[in-house]
């Protein structure tokens, strides 16, 4: 899966794809290196990023998805009413870091035969790297998950359009982080596909002690921890790069 962020303040590309045709132009080049998946969002959940309406968030994503409804597109966002208007709009996929606690969001996807990424996130992006404390992290957000996709279930959505993902970053410390990734393989009890979203996080800021633009490396090492620990969604920016990582491991794995 391909990152585009339609958002003046992402923390790892802010700007660059603001302008319709320059995320467009982003997201035809993602697919070209492979991504199977375009993520676009219009909203930053970033820690202190400014709100944005959901007038102004439809505003970035429509024209996008508008122009690449040709490829298989999911799009990022917590709101019921973005969430409709994309899968009108011919999205393929919802990714909400809110596992469909909105009101109304269960509702807006059920219908769809989209698919939809559930992510544990603990807390709100505004105030979520403030001291995250768990017992057990891992067990926590397993039955987090194990929740969603109960409330998914019952709500009229097919487990089989269902992926989960633990939430990198959101709610967590680094040891948080990287105690879900050792601990990874666990989620396979939920028994759907899992996701990862590793690309450029400070967890590997701290521990490189690189800064955003110089995290190819640590993220292609995630990337590979994420698929030993059964990941089979990598949500990332550097496309070209992670499916050389893909494709090595692949072969690692043919007997
Ligand atoms: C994730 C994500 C972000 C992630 C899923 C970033 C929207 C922060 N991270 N969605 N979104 N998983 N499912 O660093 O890890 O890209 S935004």
């Amino acid at each position: 899966m391909g990152v585009v962020n339609i958002t003046p303040d992402s923390f790892s590309d802010g700007a660059l794809f603001l302008e319709p045709h320059a995320a467009v132009e982003h997201a035809r080049k993602l697919a070209a290196d492979g991504a199977d998946i375009i993520d676009i969002g219009g909203e930053s959940t970033r820690p202190g990023a400014a709100p944005v309406s959901e007038a102004e968030e439809l505003q970035r994503v429509l024209p996008v998805l508008g122009k690449i409804h040709d490829l298989c597109v999911s799009v990022d966002t917590r709101r019921p009413g973005v969430m409709r208007a994309a899968l009108e709009a011919g999205a393929s996929m919802i990714n909400d870091v809110q596992a469909l606690q909105a009101p109304g969001a269960l509702e807006a996807v059920r219908s769809s035969r989209c698919a939809v990424c559930l992510m544990h996130m603990k807390g709100e992006p505004a105030t979520m790297q403030r001291e995250p404390h768990y017992d057990d992290v891992v067990a926590e957000v397993k039955e987090f998950l194990r929740q969603r996709i109960a409330a998914a279930e019952g709500a009229g959505i097919a487990r089989e359009r269902l992926v989960v993902d633990p939430g990198f970053g959101f709610g967590k410390t680094a040891e948080h982080n990287l105690q879900l990734l050792r601990r990874l393989r666990e989620f396979g009890d939920l028994e759907v596909p899992l996701m990862a979203g590793l690309s450029r996080k400070s967890t590997i800021g701290k521990l490189t002690g690189r800064p955003v633009e110089e995290r190819l490396a640590g993220s292609l090492a995630m990337a590979l921890l994420a698929l030993e620990g059964g990941a089979r969604i990598l949500r990332v920016h550097d496309v070209k790069d992670t499916r050389d990582v893909i494709t090595v491991w692949q072969a690692f794995n043919e007997s």
